[in-house]
Formats: C-alpha cells, sequence, structure tokens
C-alpha cells in the first residue's frame, strides 16, 4: 500500500503496477474461452492503477473485464498478492489456478500463496463493476461514476517464514491522560516449525519494548506490547502530532503511524481532547477528471491544501473507503475525517437482502480494519440516504452499528438521513447528520429569504430532535447548489450560476452557526464530480457532472469559493 511514510524497513515490495494487458468481456465468455490462463488475444495495454473509462471509447464500460500480467521471481518464497481496490468483483488467476475473489470496490484484500515456485507467473484479474438494483454497492442509480479497472497499487511481497500482518493502536484513556496503549500486531508463520523470535517495538526510531515469542507451525498469531508509561503528545486539529510504531523480528517489520486523541460526545457537544469543536467540513469524492480513482499523491496534496486554505476542518469522504493517501494527509494536517462505505440510496427492499447484507458488512470490517490507526478519523458511517425511515433499514443498520462498536469502540457512529423526521434509526447513532437541500430541491423560498428558511428548519428539526429525547450532537452532513464555472450574472435568483451558489451558501452558513442549533456541517461539495450517465440521472445534471462543487472538476475556484473562505476562517473550531 502506498502511504505517506515508510512502512517497512526490511521488506523488498515487487511492484506489480505499470503496463498490463486487457480484454473486455461484454459477452462473459471469459470463463468459458479460458482466460483465466492469459492466453486468448487481448485488445489493449492498460497500465495500473488507473480506471479502464479512460482508454479511448471504453468511457461508459460497465462489466467484466481481465487483466493480465506477467512477472518473474527467483527463489522460492511465500508470496502475498495485494490489491488496494480493484472495482465490484474480483477474481484472481495465479498460472491459471483461481486464488481466489473478492467484492467491493474500495478496500484492500489480499491472496496468500505459500513457496512460489522461481520462473515466469501468469497472474489474470477478472474485474467486473456490474451493478444493479437491489444488491451492488452501491446499486445502479447512484450519484457518482462508478469506475472499472484495478485503481489502486497492486504489489507482491515475499516472505522467508514469518510476516507482521498488522498492526492496531488502541490507547485507554484516564479522563483526558493516556493511561495505557496497546500495540496488538497479528504475526503469521507460513513455515512448517514454530518459529522464536525476539520481537521488538520501536516508537520514533527508539527501542521501547521487546518479548520472546514462539508463533506456531502454520499458524497465525497475535503479538502484543503494553505500554503503561508512555505518554505520548495529543493530536489535534492545530497541532497533529503523530508517532511512528516499528514492530520487528528477525525477518519481517512493519512500520504504522498514529496518533492520540479522545474524541466523544457530551449531551450535544463534540469533544476533542475535552475541547467541543465546531466542525466546518467538506464532501469532497476521491475523484479527479483524468484519473478518477487513481486520482495520485500531488493531485490528493493539491486537494488537501485547497481545502485547508479554504478554512474547513473537517472532511467527509463521500461515499466511500478512501486512497490510504487521503487518510495519510488527514493526518499530518489535522484534519477530522468521517469514512463511510458505498451504501448509498439503498431503498427498503434493497435492504432486506441477503446479499447486501453480506457485502456491507464486509466492506465495514474492511474499512475499520485497514484505517484503525489514523486519528484523523473520528466518524465511521454507516450509510446514506437509504431508507432509514423502514424497518428493513433499522434491522441492517443495527447490525452494521453494532459491528463498528465491535471493532472500534473509540470512534463516533453516525450516518447521513435523508429521512428526517420519518427516521427511526437515530437511536443507533452517536451523532445525528441530516442532509437538506433548501433553495436547491425545494424552491418554496425566494432565495433572498433563505436564511430565514434555513434558521426555521434548522430550529424546527432540533425541537424535533429533543422531542424525541436525542440530546445528542446534529450536524448537516450535506447542502448546496449547482453552480456552471463562468456562468455568472447581475440576476442572482438564477439558478446555475455561480451567484446563486454563493448567495445560498453563504445564507445558510450563517443560518447554520447563528441558529447555534448544530455542532457543525459538511458543504456538498468540494469539487464538480462526474456522474452516472443514465438519463435518470444526468437529466438534471448538466456536462454528466454533479455541478455543486466549491471548484469546478479541474479544481477552478467559484465565486463561492472565496465567500465560504471568508466565512470558515473566522468561525473558530474550539469554542
Ligand atoms: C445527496 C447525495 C449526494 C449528492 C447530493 C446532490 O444528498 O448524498 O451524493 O447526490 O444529494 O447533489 O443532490
Amino acid at each position: 500500500m502506498d502511504r505517506l511514510f515508510q512502512d517497512s524497513v526490511q521488506r523488498k515490495p515487487f511492484s506489480l503496477n505499470g503496463q498490463w494487458l486487457i480484454k473486455y468481456d461484454r459477452q462473459n465468455q471469459g470463463h468459458s474461452g479460458g482466460y483465466q490462463t492469459g492466453r486468448m488475444s487481448f485488445d489493449d495495454e492498460i497500465y495500473v492503477p488507473s480506471c479502464w473509462n479512460f482508454q479511448i471509447g471504453r468511457y461508459d464500460y460497465t462489466g467484466p473485464a481481465w487483466y493480465c500480467k506477467k512477472f518473474s521471481t527467483d527463489q522460492t518464497k511465500n508470496s502475498r498478492f495485494i490489491f488496494d481496490s480493484v472495482s465490484g468483483q474480483a477474481t484472481v488467476y495465479l498460472d491459471g489456478a483461481e486464488l481466489g475473489g473478492h467484492y467491493g470496490s474500495y478496500t484492500r484484500f489480499q491472496f496468500d500463496v505459500p513457496s512460489l515456485k522461481p520462473g515466469e507467473h501468469t497472474l489474470v484479474v477478472r474485474v467486473d463493476n456490474t451493478v444493479n438494483d437491489v444488491d451492488t454497492m452501491p446499486l445502479k442509480f447512484v450519484d457518482w461514476y462508478v469506475y472499472g479497472g484495478i485503481y489502486r497499487p497492486v504489489k507482491l511481497e515475499q516472505f522467508d517464514d514469518v510476516s507482521i500482518d498488522r498492526i492496531h493502536i488502541t490507547t485507554e484513556w484516564r479522563k483526558l491522560n493516556v493511561n495505557k496503549v496497546t500495540v496488538k500486531t497479528v504475526v503469521k508463520n507460513w513455515t512448517h516449525s514454530p518459529y522464536s523470535d525476539e520481537f521488538e517495538l520501536y516508537i520514533d526510531s527508539q527501542k521501547t519494548l521487546q518479548q520472546k515469542v514462539t508463533i506456531p507451525a502454520l499458524s497465525t498469531q497475535e503479538v502484543v506490547f503494553e505500554l503503561e508509561d508512555f505518554k505520548p503528545q495529543l493530536w489535534d486539529t492545530e497541532s497533529p502530532k503523530l508517532y511512528s510504531f516499528q514492530v520487528k523480528c528477525r525477518s519481517d517489520d512493519l512500520i504504522e503511524r498514529s496518533g492520540f486523541r479522545k474524541i466523544e460526545t457530551s449531551g450535544r457537544k463534540i469533544l476533542l481532547n475535552g475541547r467541543e469543536i465546531f466542525i466546518k467540513g467538506v464532501n469532497r469524492h476521491n475523484d479527479n477528471p483524468e484519473l478518477g480513482y487513481a486520482i495520485n499523491g500531488p493531485l490528493i496534496q493539491r486537494d488537501m491544501q485547497i481545502i485547508k486554505d479554504l478554512g474547513a476542518n473537517a472532511i467527509r469522504g463521500s461515499h466511500y473507503p478512501n486512497d490510504p493517501l487521503v487518510l495519510d494527509y488527514c493526518d499530518q494536517m489535522g484534519f477530522l475525517f468521517w469514512e463511510e462505505i458505498p451504501f448509498w440510496n439503498h431503498p427498503a427492499e434493497s435492504l432486506a437482502s441477503p446479499v447486501l447484507e453480506t457485502r456491507a458488512r464486509l466492506a465495514m470490517r474492511e474499512m475499520i480494519e485497514r484505517d484503525f490507526n489514523h486519528p484523523s478519523i473520528i466518524f465511521w458511517s454507516i450509510q446514506n440516504e437509504s431508507k432509514s425511515s423502514s424497518q428493513e433499514g433499522l434491522a441492517l443498520f443495527s447490525k452494521l452499528a453494532s459491528d463498528i462498536r465491535m471493532m472500534d469502540s473509540s470512534r463516533l457512529v453516525t450516518f447521513a438521513s435523508a429521512c428526517g423526521k420519518n427516521d427511526i434509526c437515530f437511536n443507533l447513532v452517536d451523532v445525528i447528520c441530516w442532509n437538506t437541500y433548501p433553495g436547491w430541491y425545494d424552491d418554496d423560498e425566494p432565495l433572498d429569504s433563505l436564511d430565514t428558511r434555513f434558521t426555521q428548519i434548522l430550529l424546527s428539526n432540533r425541537q424535533w430532535l429533543d422531542e424525541q429525547k436525542q440530546d445528542k450532537p446534529y450536524i448537516i452532513s450535506e447542502f448546496g447548489a449547482s453552480a456552471l464555472l463562468g456562468v455568472t450574472t447581475f440576476d442572482e435568483g438564477r439558478r446555475w450560476t455561480e451567484n446563486y451558489q454563493q448567495k445560498l451558501l453563504t445564507k445558510a452558513i450563517k443560518a447554520l452557526v447563528e441558529s447555534k442549533t448544530v455542532q457543525g456541517f459538511f458543504i456538498w461539495q468540494f469539487c464538480d464530480g462526474r456522474t452516472a450517465l443514465n438519463r435518470k440521472v444526468s437529466i438534471g445534471r448538466p456536462r454528466t457532472f454533479n455541478n455543486k462543487g466549491l471548484v469546478d472538476e479541474h479544481r477552478n475556484p467559484k465565486l463561492a469559493y472565496y465567500s465560504v473562505r471568508d466565512m470558515l476562517r473566522d468561525i473558530p473550531t474550539y469554542a
């Protein structure tokens, strides 16, 4: 996995990025045609990581495609093939034999091959980004672009005898002080004999603890370090202090980076290290007009700088697990991050599907396992705008909420509701989040009095929450208006102009701050982004883009960007 820091000293990973061959398989003939061997004729070459939609003529391709890469190794070694993200259903074949499959477009998966023989190998991946109306994540009806392909890095790691597979750092607090830090690692012994070794923990390159451990043959075991006297400086938005944790033994090491902060609620307040915070956030798709989901490091860094400059302190990673690079930047730049699974506008019938349940719970587990150590993440979100007013929603979201709390009790649970006062799932969450679009999807009110209308909505929602005994923080997780870059006017009431968006957002933010009803907001959205091509979505989306960005898809600022920046910079993060 590409990170912003060195994640191992001893490992020499073998990158499988670069040129691959690709065969599109619209008729789904690959299995009967023996494509898993990689011996068919191909349509093209393709660079990995990338989205195939950027190949000429493939901009709208949805369905299966077969990727193939040949590579050579020179010694017999225990091998692990790691895929950071592949769209939809991936099935991986090595030298014609199936290694396994994985469903879920935005998380990491891997396959282990003990004692891989030296020589030339053929790696084939069948990638299928087909979506339907029932049990895919996301569904066919979605307001962003479901790109296809192998769009995050692929690599091969090789091990002699053991591999240190994961580090999870948990903190036990005594009031606002770190009482104990536990560094839990998972170690795999690949060999047929027990492995005994001294395992060492280094914090910021200082050897801190060590212990002798024996891992039984062919098994996986936890090695746990407990730090009773470690008193770290805390991480916060102003001073995002990070520490490096290296666990090493004779034949492997793994480095993680983390920080220490306490996030909790107290009545309606959200407290970071005991201080009440106000969230000034933007929603961001990890997308780019030339690269799609394969948006790279420099472009991600630039987005982060633009958002910092805007005066925001938080980012919602709408609507799927983000690239680990985004999270690394958030950690080191002091952003608060909301992460969610691609559960978007699923109707009640779909929420009852056992296949969807399995997929959603897997996505949640993989996201939390992968991103557990990022101090920037404060919210795990169950879903966006799915039917949380239905019994089907309540049943499934209850399971997801308890899955989250079982895996990680140190963060806040939420979801973005579009059901408003009909929602029956607010008991499941720590923070109530509500998407609302006054002045855009409802046109009851002239733009001039929109601040009054926005305030009325907020007050009435808060009052309703009080009646429901939901004494919890309340956040507006989406609001906004579309504007086409360059379309300006003297007539501010004209939709789609930069002026309308500017006025709507400034009035909304004023109401959000002055009404004192919310603990924060996330503007929809940071930048314009490509949306689905089907008529149902694109008919209301000029250029087939969701145009509600503060900047357009090339990150050129609209008028609203400057006005919002002036406002956000003046809103303090800490009360
Ligand atoms: C929804 C949804 C977003 C986007 C937005 C809009 O609330 O969560 O993904 O589609 O509406 O622009 O309408």
